[in-house]
């Protein structure tokens, strides 16, 4: 009858609440395997989370998680070795990210071989549970998980995004909250531009004049500012206890302006026939000429490729030593980023030249060297890195004739400081405009013929900013698409569709909303 028609209606409306099934979790990136069990589990105010294993990490990874589910649930949650029914277990001391995740009715249990892996665990749990998890304020809802089983690790073992700290500096707190985000998407490589024209961002104990003076504007003439080394380490040990690793760059010889500005020993000179030298201290505005060597401008525009360190100086390499040297001691990661792009007025030879020996000082200090594209100009070393952002596919082919890997960065895809489209608030657009769609759909071992996986170190997207201003600008160009990136670094090719994810990112787009990030509704998905 029209009577059990209308009922039926009612109730499949939602007039019974009937719990979501397992496979249909909105999670980012996607699991490897996912597949749905029986019952449903209920995290409950009387249950806790139970370590086994041992070690400091792992206890942290409990407390962790206990922080997360504290605010919203309101339950107490202890974690301990003896009982409760979130479990995490650590069965080794590996570098494995792979982890897994058994939902029951009974018990929630995560495995890791690694502590990573158990992190990324924990991850893919706080999105299992309904996105209201993520208030501050206690929420009144049933916290309940549909049975199901996850068997997960990542296609790619970098994965990552930049923060360019040079061009508007970026406060302390905030790249922390950007460090909260990424870990939330399993990316685990944090690359700090911390160099530029218009900015030095590092404190240098043996060249002061660095901060001072070179971190003392950014575009548009604002104040600047730049990171003590204890601030610098501040960040380094909040990134790794979300298992992400600072990438410092000082990008060189190109993009150095703020460093020629502080000190004017180290500005390119031209010898004249009397001896003397000619210094042409310039910015894209403006030309002086002057006849010793002396500091250029402080630069607040955002014209590129115009400065260029002296490679024939050998006070040049002092200089690079002592901030290689600085730097390396505070960063407890394998890489230190040694910029390289649009040496537009560096020589051929001399940019080449200069490249291999500042590669050597790296490798001195213990660290492997990354470059943008254009280093694979010059002879690699084993295991350096080329950053593939240009498109100029000849230097990423450079990189793997020399047997060396590259990152990709492809700009029509991650560069997180392109506009969306024509409307966007901020951002440029010289590689195009970069919409979620476009983020999403692509395949880093497709994109240069010849490649394959095993030619790629993995995946990073930049965001510069020469229109970022505050968190609100941050939050605009990097959400949603920091999310569609993350998925195609970590899930395979054949698990990922747009459509799966355009019907995901939606509960995410909620989550970001509780949590006050101010993302950009693309009219590309259903929010
Ligand atoms: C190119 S990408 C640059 C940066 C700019 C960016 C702006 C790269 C290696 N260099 O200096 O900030 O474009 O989109």
């Amino acid at each position: 009858t029209i009577w059990t028609l209308l009922l039926a209606g009612t109730l499949a409306m939602g007039g019974c609440k009937e719990t979501p099934s397992f496979s249909d979790s909105a999670i980012i990136p996607l699991p490897q395997e996912l597949a749905n069990g029986s019952g449903s589990f209920d995290l409950s105010p009387e249950m806790g989370i139970q370590l086994v294993g041992s070690g400091e990490k792992l206890t942290k990874i409990g407390n962790y998680l206990a922080s997360k589910l504290r605010p919203a649930t309101g339950f107490d949650l202890p974690v301990s070795n003896e009982s409760g029914e979130i479990v995490l277990e650590l069965t080794g001391i590996g570098s494995s990210e792979a982890y897994e995740i058994e939902v029951t009715g009974d018990e929630v249990k995560i495995s890791a071989d690694g502590e990573a892996g158990l992190f990324y665990g924990v991850q893919t749990l706080l999105q299992l549970l309904p996105q209201e998890i993520a208030h501050s304020a206690v929420q009144s809802v049933q916290w309940t998980i549909p049975g199901g089983s996850i068997k997960d690790e990542p296609s790619f073992s970098y994965r990552g995004s930049m923060l360019d700290v040079a061009r508007h500096f970026i406060s302390l707190e905030d790249v922390k909250y950007y460090i909260d985000q990424m870990a939330a998407y399993k990316l685990n490589y944090l690359h700090l531009h911390l160099t530029d024209d218009q900015g030095w961002r590092i404190e240098i104990k043996s060249w002061p004049r660095l901060t001072e003076v070179g971190g003392s504007t950014e575009v548009g003439g604002g104040e600047g500012g730049f990171y003590t080394q204890e601030e610098y380490k501040e960040i380094v040990a909040y990134a790794a206890e979300r298992f992400i690793t600072v990438v410092p760059e000082v990008d060189m010889p190109g993009h150095t302006n703020a460093v020629l500005a502080s000190y004017g020993d180290l500005n390119p000179g031209i010898n004249l026939p009397d001896g003397d030298l000619t210094t042409v201290t310039k910015t894209p505005e403006r030309e002086v000429q002057v006849n010793v060597r002396q500091a250029s401008e402080l630069y607040t525009g955002i014209e590129v490729g115009w400065s260029t360190f002296d490679s024939d100086l050998e006070l040049t390499y002092a200089f690079v030593d002592s901030v290689v040297r600085e730097i390396s001691e505070i960063t407890p990661g394998p890489y230190f980023h040694i910029g390289g792009d649009e040496s537009h007025v560096t020589e051929k030879d001399d940019y080449i030249y200069f490249v291999e020996r500042v590669q050597d000082i790296v490798s001195k200090y213990g660290k492997t060297s990354i470059g943008w594209d254009e280093v694979a100009t010059a002879k690699l070393l084993p295991g350096n890195i080329a950053q593939y952002w240009s498109r100029e596919d000849e230097n990423a082919k450079l990189a793997k004739a020399q047997g060396n890997q590259i990152l990709m960065s492809p700009n029509t895809r991650v560069y997180l400081d392109m506009q969306y489209d024509s409307t966007s608030r901020i951002g440029l657009h010289w590689a195009g405009y970069v919409d979620l769609d476009a983020a999403y759909s692509w395949e880093p071992t497709e994109l240069i013929e010849g490649f394959t996986a095993a030619d790629i170190l993995g995946v990073e997207a930049p965001l510069w900013t020469e229109t970022v201003t505050n968190r609100a600008d941050i939050d605009y160009l990097a959400f949603p698409r920091l999310s569609a990136i993350a998925e195609v670094a970590w899930t395979k090719k054949e698990r990922r569709s747009w459509d799966s994810y355009a019907k995901r990112v939606p509960v995410h787009g909620k989550r970001w909303d509780i949590q006050g990030v101010g993302f950009y509704r693309s009219p590309k998905v259903t929010w």
